[in-house]
């Protein structure tokens, strides 16, 4: 009996407060390409994303806009489904939290909690802001011009309420048992060492329900109180893959392999999130992989600046592709980085349409006119021609092995190492001054190109699905062989390679 190899990766589910602007499209981008890239290893993946619809600050954002919350939410969760169609993410499922199901799976996993005894009734009295829906403790407000301000720079008030606990106290030496036995849980290493020293600090219980407002799951048995929203959303990972019933397809793709998110919201995803799972008695993921936060043109992104990055406007301007390669190339992942249109002007002309484009296009318009548009054969091998051919097939795994540590920009970085060497090897090889003196080395060396090439778009295709899927058909390349394993197979001599076109256009204009 074989197993299926399975592979389960989330994006967070954003908050429909405001429409998706590019810092959403990151994260989705970055799950977007390691589903891609599982796929083609022949892995059957889950990559789930969606919205988190509940709460003070979804409720207060559709009363600013004199909308009832659901109509609201309705609106706001269908811009994150365009941005998914717009961005060409393979999201295998996108849920809502205020979906039916859902609040099911949050009830569910709340009487288990109760069950074994993980929550008592109490009263909240401490710091809240809605801007974070998070609790802050005493020590972590700061105060400026009279008002009081969390270490996000988010404004607190003082909650005093009724609320149910979460005995997440109970729960800190068993977390760093947890970190300690997994030291892969928390990536990057830096973030990791900042949650164990949070633990370290010593936990208290978590208010876990609210009551001084209405939009939110109903506490079972006790309707008064609505759950905390980040119960409520994290529980968004096991309510995709069928929970409560684990007998379903899906949920034998929990635990998760990969929880993208950003820094901001790594506290919810590294404590708690494994806190609830070991309190319910459910397996705990493998990983959860904060990046890092874009700023623009050097300034923190925000409305009140006015300096939000709209990412459809951006591939209105630069087209999809550069954009989604741009944005894992640039910055390291897990770092911060800034957004500048110049950065992504350079990256385009000179590494998509100079060092990409132009190896593709002077290699197939030689094949087009010196090869009457057939795949030569390889007829006079030399010995130089192995350093090429030996970085080209050692691609695949170097990606591979990038792609497992979601080090994105490492796998971009090698296999822009071969596109360079592809065209220093071109020019060294001078296949088109070759027609005059030598058919057959120059037939051996266009066919080394088309190997060359073809490796460079299998591995990029996961980052730029569109543009390398045309890179493709320009090879000839059967849509099922769009695979690492099918690179074993060799496309037959003789195979007829339609005329090529440019794979990208540079943009010369300067920024307004
Ligand atoms: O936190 N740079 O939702 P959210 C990089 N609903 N990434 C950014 C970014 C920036 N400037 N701004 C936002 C929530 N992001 C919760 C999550 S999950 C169970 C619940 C990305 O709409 C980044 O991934 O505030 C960050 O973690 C996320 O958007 C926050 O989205």
């Amino acid at each position: 009996m074989t197993t299926e190899r399975r592979f389960y990766l989330t994006t967070p589910i954003y908050y429909v407060n405001d429409k998706p602007h590019i810092g959403h499209a990151y994260t989705s981008l970055a799950a977007d390409v390691l589903a891609r890239w599982k796929r083609m290893e022949g892995l059957q993946v889950f990559f789930l994303t969606g919205t988190d619809e509940h709460g003070q600050k979804v409720e207060k954002a559709a009363e600013t806009r004199g909308m009832a919350p659901q109509d609201f939410t309705d609106t706001v969760s269908q811009a994150f489904r365009e941005l998914a169609d717009r961005m060409n993410f393979s999201n295998d499922a996108f849920i809502r939290t205020t979906e039916e199901r859902h609040k099911a799976a949050c009830a569910a996993l709340w009487k288990r909690l109760e069950e074994r005894g993980e929550i008592y009734l109490g009263h909240y009295e401490g710091w809240y802001a809605v801007r974070d829906e998070a609790f802050y403790g005493p020590d972590e407000i700061t105060e400026k011009n009279g008002q009081k301000f969390a270490p996000t720079g988010a404004p607190v008030e003082w909650v005093r309420e009724p609320s149910y606990f979460f005995r997440l106290s109970n729960w800190a030496e068993r977390l760093l048992a947890f970190y300690d036995e997994n030291p892969d849980f928390i990536a990057p290493a830096t973030r990791r060492n900042e949650v164990i020293s949070f633990v370290k600090s010593g936990l208290t219980d978590l208010s876990i329900s609210r009551t001084s407002f209405k939009w939110g799951v109903p506490v079972p048995g006790d309707e008064a109180h609505v759950m905390y929203v980040w119960l409520d959303a994290l529980t968004n990972y096991i309510t995709a893959l069928g929970y409560p019933d684990e007998a379903t397809e899906a949920w034998k793709f929990w635990p998760a392999d990969v929880h993208f998110v950003g820094k901001d919201i790594l506290r919810f995803h590294a404590i708690y999130w494994p806190a609830f799972l070991m309190a319910a008695g459910l397996p705990t993921p493998a990983r959860v992989f904060a990046h890092g936060w874009w700023t623009n043109e050097g300034q923190k992104i925000s409305k009140s600046l006015g300096n939000v990055i709209d990412p459809l406007a951006l591939i209105d301007e630069f087209g999809l592709d550069p954009v989604r390669f741009f944005l894992l190339r640039e910055v390291p992942f897990g770092n911060d980085g800034d957004f500048s249109r110049r950065a992504l002007m350079g990256r385009l002309n000179s590494e998509l349409a100079n060092d990409l484009g132009n190896l593709a296009q002077r290699s197939l318009s030689l094949i087009q006119k010196n090869c009457e548009g057939r795949l030569p054969g390889v007829v006079k091998p030399d010995a130089a021609d192995a350093e090429l051919l030996d970085a080209v097939a050692a691609l695949p795994a170097q990606v591979g092995e990038a792609l497992d540590r979601q080090a994105f920009h490492e796998a971009l970085e090698r296999v822009w190492v071969v596109t360079r060497l592809g065209n220093s090897w071109i020019d060294a090889q001078k296949p088109w001054s070759l027609k005059k003196t030598d058919l057959e080395r120059m037939a051996t060396v266009l066919r080394h190109l088309h190997t060359a090439l073809r490796g460079l778009a299998t591995v990029l295709l996961p980052f730029m699905p569109e543009t390398m899927g045309r890179m493709l058909d320009q090879l000839a390349v059967p849509e099922d062989a769009r695979t690492v394993p099918a690179l074993a197979t060799l496309l037959p001599d003789g195979t007829e390679l339609p005329p090529p076109s440019p794979l990208f256009q540079k943009i010369v204009d300067e920024p307004a």
